[in-house]
């Protein structure tokens, strides 16, 4: 008999429906990704993820940017909160508010964020817009360490996805939103297995310093 991996403690900050938080949790109840989910951090009080979370015994937390003077004041106290559960590692899935500098410096090595682009293009909002305004030919999701720079730390693993005639936003969205359920878990999985590091300003896979993401060439079927 071996002993059991012990989890990863992980909390995962969320704005909205929490769907790779979802895919995170199945891949974690499945038995094929070592963490336990300690709590779920929302700025806002109507994400569904909290519902979600909730219905599962999950301990969840709302803090309101509305209540704070400044960014700093609010990544004080939402430090405080992640940091009271203990975590390995946080996970921003579908977090939309900019975090102070200290809050990253706080958790540095270990904040991942899911950016739905291929990054170095179109850090920020409206990822999907800007692609097929631009007539690229293909997006897709990018998992990074997070740094203070917004959307700028090391990108880790990578999807891509073609655009096809007759995109739009939502057929776009939904397209990369598949591969980020793919791409997240198994990149959070790296890390849970401790071949995944953020050192020197960089990411580490394997021992092997990475100078450029890991492409995956996962595409999943339009429909399946
Ligand atoms: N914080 C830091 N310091 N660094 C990063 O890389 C971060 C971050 C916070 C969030 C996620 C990011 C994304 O994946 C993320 C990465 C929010 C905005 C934004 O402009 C931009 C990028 C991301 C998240 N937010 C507005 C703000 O003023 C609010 C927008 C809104 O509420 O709709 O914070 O895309
Ligand atoms: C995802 O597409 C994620 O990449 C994106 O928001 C969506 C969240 O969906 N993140 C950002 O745009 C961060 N600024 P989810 O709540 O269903 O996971």
């Amino acid at each position: 008999m071996t002993a059991p991996t012990p989890l990863l403690r992980v909390v995962v900050l969320v704005s909205g429906r929490g769907s790779n938080l979802r895919a995170i949790a199945a891949r974690a109840a499945a038995g094929e990704l070592a963490v336990r989910i300690e709590a779920v951090v929302s700025d806002r009080a109507d994400a569904g993820a909290l519902e979600w979370a909730r219905a599962r015994g999950i301990p969840t937390s709302v803090l309101s940017p509305r209540n704070f003077p400044d960014r700093e004041a609010y990544g004080r106290a939402l430090g405080d909160i992640v940091e009271s559960h203990a975590p390995q590692l946080v996970v921003l899935a579908g977090f939309m508010r900019i975090l102070s500098d200290e809050f990253v410096l706080r958790f540095s090595g270990r904040m991942l964020n899911i950016h739905p682009s291929l990054l170095p293009r179109y850090a920020g909002l409206h990822t999907h817009r800007r692609a097929l305004g631009a007539g690229d030919r293909e997006h897709g999701a990018s998992v990074h360490f997070v740094t203070p720079e917004l959307d700028g730390g090391p990108v880790v693993l990578q999807a891509r996805v073609p655009i096809v005639a007759g995109d739009d936003e939502a057929s776009l969205a939904a397209r990369v939103l598949r591969e980020e359920h793919v791409i997240y878990p198994r990149c959070i999985g790296w890390f849970a297995a401790g071949r995944l590091a953020f050192r020197d300003g960089a990411a580490w896979l394997d021992g092997k310093r990475l100078d450029a993401p890991v492409v995956c060439g996962c595409e999943t079927k339009e429909g399946a």
